[in-house]
């Protein structure tokens, strides 16, 4: 039987159906009218959004959350760029996302038509791979290569150019076979090996990271942890790849990090290292293990090959996705005795007590120290907390303790207004979990047209947002550097109470530590997104320092 004659523009749309696409993020445009005609009668839901940064960071939680490519659709030139930084969150957070991006039609290429864009060139750096689709029948081809790879190795971002009058064509092609995940598994001599130097370990820690994980993974991970009495820390906006409230779980390698846990970490004669690659962040600007020998026993286990040996040169180098290895563990036994739980335990209760909000004060009546403990009292363990980038992220990463996977979405490439469109995204594939987005007044007013679209979609997600009344991050690093020279990082804010109420959501100003736990129970109530516009004094820029202090003690060290 010959395949029926079909436009490109429903090729695609069939490519993405066969391949177990439900979902697409987009800004519609001219240049891609044909894919979104063929959208109309796919089973596909669409989330349209209000600016394509927006639309691709949906996409991207979405990824990040279901391990399938998060879809996204955007017009050419502008739109393109616009959706930039949701692939460049993709790459550093390994996720698997496809970009759709229209393209002006084939005859005019090279003239500088009207919004013309060289994806191959643009994106080329930012994403996994970068293409153009140049004939209707390859859809099926291009379309399939798309999602594996995207999925496999380590997962990223795949931006694909389509020419207007590609996706008009007529082509007669058949369709492709659904994609599958690449799997890499661990072998059963790397197995014996681990289960070798595990035994010969005297003062072991794991360090949990990137992507390809799975619940399933989690849980598998946490029965090894338990068998072993593993002292477990989970690296920078990863601490949903372990429980905080499990016995070997000792904290995370975020910014501000516990002295402690570093110190262990450092300490530690054997380094098991899943899944992440230890990059800036979490290694502490790369202070933590020695490159390219750390002196610790390394053992690093990742889906991509090209990432063992890139910058650690470990003892045990093992080519498995975290998925993979966490089943191969099963197979591992403890030794007899185990000289390291007692180091286990006094790391576990140091990492409780760092994280503990209830002691935390600092300047200004509304006292977040409190907010946290309420919320801890109040949220459900599913609650999925997103945020960006900013000193107020602290306040989720430290005191709240992730129980459970797919609850965290924050993006490590410390990219600003990712919290409120990740928030869409993932209360459109998770109605039933609260969705709650910590966001600072500069962080939230990046992508805060995206609040438009959770009231259109009748999303209620919750934005705690700290309004300082300045860029305080980079006001912290300038009192650091360069004290008293205040530059560029004060704000005048809008009312964003008044804000989330004309967008049609709920709104409400919260000034005082007794006044929160009220407006959190209206906000939550309302059954509309909501935000809670809080009042935070610019004094109190971290939990532990004030601003002032942080001037002093630089003025200090300058004279
Ligand atoms: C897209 C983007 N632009 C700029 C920065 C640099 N940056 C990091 S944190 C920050 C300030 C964040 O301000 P706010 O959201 O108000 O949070 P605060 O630090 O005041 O708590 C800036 C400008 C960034 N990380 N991302
Ligand atoms: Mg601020």
């Amino acid at each position: 039987m010959t395949a029926p004659s079909r436009t490109g523009g429903q090729i695609l749309v069939d490519q993405l159906t066969l391949h177990g696409v439900d979902h697409i993020f987009c800004v519609p445009g001219e240049s891609y009218l044909a894919a979104l005609d063929a959208l109309h009668d796919a089973n596909i839901t669409i989330t349209v959004c209000r600016q394509e940064g927006g639309a691709a960071m949906m996409a991207e939680a979405y990824g990040k959350l279901t391990g399938r490519p998060g879809i996204c659709f955007v017009t050419r030139g502008p739109g393109a760029t616009n959706a930039s930084p949701g692939i460049h969150i993709a790459k550093q957070d390994s996720t698997p996302m496809i970009l759709f991006v229209g393209q002006i039609e084939r005859g005019m290429r090279e003239r500088e038509a009207f919004q013309e864009l060289d994806y191959r060139a643009a994106f080329g750096p930012l994403a996994k791979w970068a293409t153009e689709v140049d004939d209707p029948a390859r859809f099926p081809e291009i379309v399939s290569r798309a999602f594996h790879v995207a999925t496999s190795g380590r997962p990223g971002p795949v931006v694909i150019a389509l020419p207007e009058d590609v996706l008009t064509e007529m082509a007669t092609v058949a369709d492709a076979p659904r994609y599958q995940v690449i799997e890499t598994h661990p072998g059963p001599a790397q197995m014996a090996e681990l289960q070798k130097l595990l035994h010969g370990a005297k003062k072991p820690v794991a360090l949990l990271g990137g992507s390809r994980w799975s619940e399933d993974a989690v849980q598998r991970f946490v029965r090894f942890a338990e068998r072993f009495e593993l002292p477990v820390a989970c690296t920078f906006r990863r601490q949903m790849l372990f429980p905080a409230d499990h016995a070997s779980y000792i904290g995370d390698l975020g910014l501000g990090v516990n002295p402690k846990l570093l110190a262990r970490i450092k300490e530690a004669d054997l380094v098991l290292l899943v899944g992440g690659r230890l990059s800036e962040i979490p290694s502490q600007a790369y202070t933590l293990l020695d490159i390219p020998a750390p002196k610790q026993t390394l053992v690093h286990i990742h889906p991509d090959s090209s990432e063992l040996g890139r910058v650690y040169a470990p003892h045990l180098a093992i080519n498995a996705s975290p998925t993979a290895f966490a089943a191969a563990l099963e197979g591992v036994h403890p030794p007899a005795s185990l000289p390291w739980s007692e180091g286990k335990k006094a790391a576990h209760d140091s990492y409780l007590a760092w994280s503990d909000p209830g002691e935390i004060k600092h300047p200004g009546a509304l006292q977040m120290g409190q907010v946290m403990r309420h919320l801890r009292e109040v949220m459900p363990t599913d609650t999925i907390f997103c945020n960006g980038a900013g000193n107020f992220a602290t306040w989720v990463h430290r005191f709240w303790p992730f129980r459970q996977y797919g609850t965290q979405l924050a993006p490590t490439s410390g990219s600003m207004g990712y919290g409120v469109p990740a928030a869409v995204g993932a209360k459109r594939l998770r109605p039933d979990s609260p969705v709650v987005v910590f966001a600072g007044d500069g962080d939230f007013l990046m992508n805060g047209q995206e609040f438009a679209t959770a009231v259109q979609y009748d999303l209620p997600i919750l934005v705690v947002l700290l309004d300082n009344g300045m860029y305080g991050t980079i006001r912290m690093h300038q009192e650091r550097e360069y004290p008293g020279r205040v530059s560029a990082t004060m704000l005048q804010n809008p009312d964003f109470a008044a804000y989330a109420r004309a967008f049609g959501g709920y709104g409400e100003r919260v000034e005082m530590t007794e006044d929160f736990a009220p407006a959190l129970q209206r906000a939550l109530t309302s059954g509309k997104p909501a935000i809670l516009h809080c009042i935070l004094d610019p004094e109190a820029i971290t939990p532990s320092m004030s601003l002032s202090a942080i001037r002093e003690k630089a003025l200090a060290e300058k004279n």
